[in-house]
């Protein structure tokens, strides 16, 4: 008979020894199940994240920031493709996981049920959202599942040149008329607060954080990189020349951090149980996409069908 605890007492061996885990490892069960949740959450945010971006294509002010926000949204898709393509390494299948997104059982970020309604979000998703992104990320790059660090490697470089290219947006604004200069500090308002809860609860209310980080599928915790990303984005705030929405917002000496204000938590679970600005558009607007997109599907199972039956039957002859 398999003696489980001394299986998962090897695991964890493996993992404190930061050798990764791999599809064909033998894996307990609930580390499975963790991050087939997580790494389909991952997947499915940077496809939903393509909608809000997608709004501006028609829109971009100039040839060459049209050129540069088409280059992001498709990256979004290929991370989308990556992340889908680790997680069935875990044995699941990526149309039971769309399913999932579908009918409103599978999670996504919180940050992609806000609405982008100016140019000047466009920005502001790349400097803030696509920076608190790779604050998370770049931890996940030394996750201990194998197929998922190797993704994220690849993930964190091109979400790198997102975020520049939403600060330069925003740089260019500041430096602009009065008008461009209040659309700046509108979009920064809407977009801070929701950008602070796309590292989740607070520790002490997270449930999956203590085991995760056991398993190091998780190296820093929610609150460690919510405190990161906020030291690093107030310098970068002032070179814009805006302010920060939180008033409670100061350098604290003692801690060598700075302090910020509280979070709205109902706000944050309300966006997460379906109820934020544009959750019910955004999930319409996945369903039109897959069911529009069912024909090309379909061909090319088709052709893979009669290329697969046309092998056989060579081969037959042969
Ligand atoms: N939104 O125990 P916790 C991007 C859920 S960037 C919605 O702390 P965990 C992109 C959580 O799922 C965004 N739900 O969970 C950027 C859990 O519920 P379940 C994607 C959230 O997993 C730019 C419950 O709350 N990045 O893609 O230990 C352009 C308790 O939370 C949120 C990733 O997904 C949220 N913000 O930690 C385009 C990074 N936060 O599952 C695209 C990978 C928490 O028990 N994921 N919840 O029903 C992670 O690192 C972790 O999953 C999290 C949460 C830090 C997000």
């Amino acid at each position: 008979m398999v003696d489980i605890t001394s299986l998962e007492k090897k695991f964890q061996e493996r993992i404190d020894s930061e050798i990764k885990i791999e599809p064909k490892d033998w894996m307990p069960d609930a580390y499975r199940k963790t991050l087939i949740r997580q790494i389909s959450q991952h997947a499915h945010s940077e496809i939903v994240g393509m909608l809000p971006e997608g709004n501006w294509i028609t829109r971009a002010p100039s040839l060459r920031r049209k050129v540069a926000l088409l280059a992001k949204i498709q990256d979004e898709a290929g991370h989308g493709l990556y992340l889908y393509s680790a997680c069935e390494t875990l044995g699941v299948e990526r149309e039971d996981l769309i399913d999932q997104l579908h009918s409103g059982k599978a999670k996504y970020s919180s940050i992609f049920n806000y609405p982008s309604t100016t140019w000047a979000d466009i920005g502001a998703i790349g400097w803030l959202v696509d920076g608190a992104a790779i604050m998370n990320q770049v931890m996940l790059c030394r996750t201990s599942y194998g197929p998922y660090s190797r993704a994220m490697v690849r993930i964190c470089k091109e979400e790198s040149f997102h975020q520049r290219q939403g600060y330069e947006i925003l740089l260019t604004l500041s430096r602009g008329s009065e008008e461009q200069k209040a659309m700046l500090q509108d979009a920064v308002n809407r977009w801070w607060w929701p950008s602070l809860m796309m590292f989740g609860p607070n520790d002490k209310d997270s449930t999956h954080s203590a085991q995760s980080m056991k398993w190091k599928i998780k190296r820093k915790s929610n609150d460690e990189l919510r405190q990161q990303f906020v030291d690093i984005t107030v310098g970068q705030a002032k070179v814009l020349g805006i302010t920060l929405p939180d008033p409670d917002l100061k350098w604290n000496e003692e801690r060598g951090h700075y302090d910020f204000g509280e979070i709205d938590w109902e706000e944050f679970w309300n966006v997460v149980k379906g109820n934020g600005p544009c959750n019910r558009e955004r999930m319409a607007a996945r369903k039109k996409a897959a069911a529009e997109g069912q024909w090309v599907k379909d061909a090319a199972i088709a052709y893979a069908e009669k290329q697969r039956k046309r092998k056989t039957e060579t081969s037959r002859v042969a």
